[in-house]
């Protein structure tokens, strides 16, 4: 593993003491990357009680530790956390006192030398990401993957010094990347969610997921032409456009569409199909997914046969993850549909009709197209966590007929679902929450393991 500074470059040329806020994993590889190119760093995080003495050990010997509060003394530039929310007193301060404020997604891009290929939108980024991953892998490019989807750029920048970096990036990252200009950008789709973060400012949430689009003057992007708000981004992007979705069959040279479950993707001359018989990833949204990484991965070089590796690609855990079937009824883990939309397409892709697990934190969405997509679909709700109230509400509003329960814990929900299906005719039980988790979880992985837990001892 790579320690020094070859094969990368300073991103913060000219200034020396920088601020580091926020010490989760973003924080703490960025402080690592500073200090490889001898910055002061000065790290503050909000919690006073977080340890990070092991990790102090890497950095520069004239840094700072700050806990219990964010600083921003003496520092020229602060490269922030993606956790810290747009309203914090931090930025108005920053902005007063003339320091720039950078990402740690920008910052790394800014020290690293290699190609990137960045994934933006609400649903579908992490499955798009690793499928892009699978194929760069299957063709021998090299890929290394980061970001939201877990590992931060910082961190996998300090690693890697050869082949593509495959980038989840996230609005939050994206708020604070005023140069991010990827290689390569995949836009998936543009649907409600993280208003409380944004402050219920969807126009400012829209304009974080284009910016890698606004900030390329080259490249390629892959678009999706089902989406109205993605099919706008082509607008005066200054690269190469290439169109996934319907109606894509007869755009430029280059796209990706459904053909009766099979995926068609043209590059160029080469025409290729994937069957569906090769694809185990459920439902059309799943497609769409695949013809955004198919034609992501071929604008970053790869073989187009190398696409056909789609038949050993597993999809990652907690999304419609089948976890088994007990006394005759199917449990489905879809824990990472983190908003309505993403629970929408659950219940598209899965046959009714299913009793559905769902509920978290209320963000400050939309519920009504979700609550009608539960219409005919769902035989009865089971509602748990902190939205619980306003959906039960909304839905007696909207009409859903179906029956709604309230359960206090994961286990109390399985456990209830299982009564409701033994003493009915429904053999499915979906958690599709269409909410985040950390009403009750640490994540929507432990949300979803959770799940599994209480199904597995049935
Ligand atoms: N903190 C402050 N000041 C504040 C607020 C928070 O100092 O005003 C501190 C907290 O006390 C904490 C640290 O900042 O110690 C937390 O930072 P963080 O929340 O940014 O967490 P990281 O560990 O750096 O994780 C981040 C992403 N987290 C968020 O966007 C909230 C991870 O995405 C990402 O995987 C990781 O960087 C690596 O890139 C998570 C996420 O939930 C999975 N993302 C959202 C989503 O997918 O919906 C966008």
């Amino acid at each position: 593993m790579e320690r020094n500074t070859e094969g990368l470059r300073d991103p913060l040329l000219g200034h020396e003491r920088i601020a580091v806020l926020g010490l989760g994993s973003s924080g703490l590889a960025a402080a690592e990357l500073l200090s490889l190119f001898g910055k002061t760093v000065i790290a503050s995080d909000t919690r006073a009680d977080l340890d990070v003495e092991a990790q102090r050990q890497k950095w520069a010997p004239s840094s700072q530790l700050v806990l219990g509060r964010n600083t921003l003394d003496g520092v020229t530039v602060a490269v922030v956390s993606p956790g810290i929310v747009p309203d914090s007193p931090i930025f108005a301060e920053a902005k007063e006192r003339g320091i720039e404020v950078i990402s740690e997604l920008e910052l790394a891009a800014r020290a690293t030398t290699l190609p990137i290929i960045a994934v933006t939108g609400t649903d579908g980024k992490t499955t798009t990401t690793t499928l892009i991953g699978h194929f760069l892998t299957a063709s021998g490019l090299n890929p290394h993957m980061g970001g939201n989807i877990g590992t931060p750029l910082c961190q996998v920048v300090l690693e890697r010094r050869s082949g593509w970096l495959v980038v989840e990036v996230s609005a939050f990252q994206l708020l604070h990347s005023p140069k991010f200009a990827p290689q390569v950008t995949v836009a998936t789709n543009i649907a409600q969610d993280h208003m409380d973060y944004f402050s219920g400012d969807w126009a400012s949430y829209v304009e974080a997921k284009r910016r890698p689009l606004r900030q390329m003057r080259e490249g390629v992007a892959v678009l999706n032409l089902e989406d109205l708000e993605i099919a706008s981004w082509s607008e005066g992007f200054g690269g190469e456009v290439t169109w996934y979705g319907k109606g894509a069959d007869s755009q430029s040279t280059s796209g990706s569409w459904d053909e009766n479950g099979d995926v068609v993707l043209r590059w160029g001359t080469t025409t290729k199909r994937l069957e569906a018989s090769s694809i185990s990833l459920l439902g059309y949204h799943n497609r769409l997914n695949i013809m955004a990484a198919g034609l992501g991965a071929l604008a970053c070089g790869a073989a187009p046969g190398a696409l056909e590796s789609v038949r050993d690609y597993q999809a990652p855990a907690h999304r419609l993850q089948v976890v088994g079937t007990f006394e005759g009824v199917e449990y489905i883990d879809d824990s990472k549909a983190t908003n309505p939309h993403a629970a929408q397409a659950a219940l598209q892709t899965l046959s009714a009709p299913l009793i559905l697990i769902a509920g978290g934190v209320d963000k400050g969405l939309s519920l009504e197209a979700w609550i009608d997509d539960m219409k005919g679909h769902v035989s009865a709700l089971v509602l748990i966590g902190a939205l619980s109230e306003r959906l039960a509400r909304e839905a007696r509003a909207r009409a859903l007929t179906a029956p709604i329960h309230f359960a206090g814990s994961m286990e109390d929900a399985v456990r209830l679902s299982q009564e409701l299906a033994l003493s009915g005719e429904t053999r499915c039980v979906l958690l599709s929450p269409g909410c985040s988790s950390f009403d009750m979880f640490a994540s929507y992985s432990a949300r979803g393991d959770e799940f599994q837990r209480a199904v597995r001892a049935l």
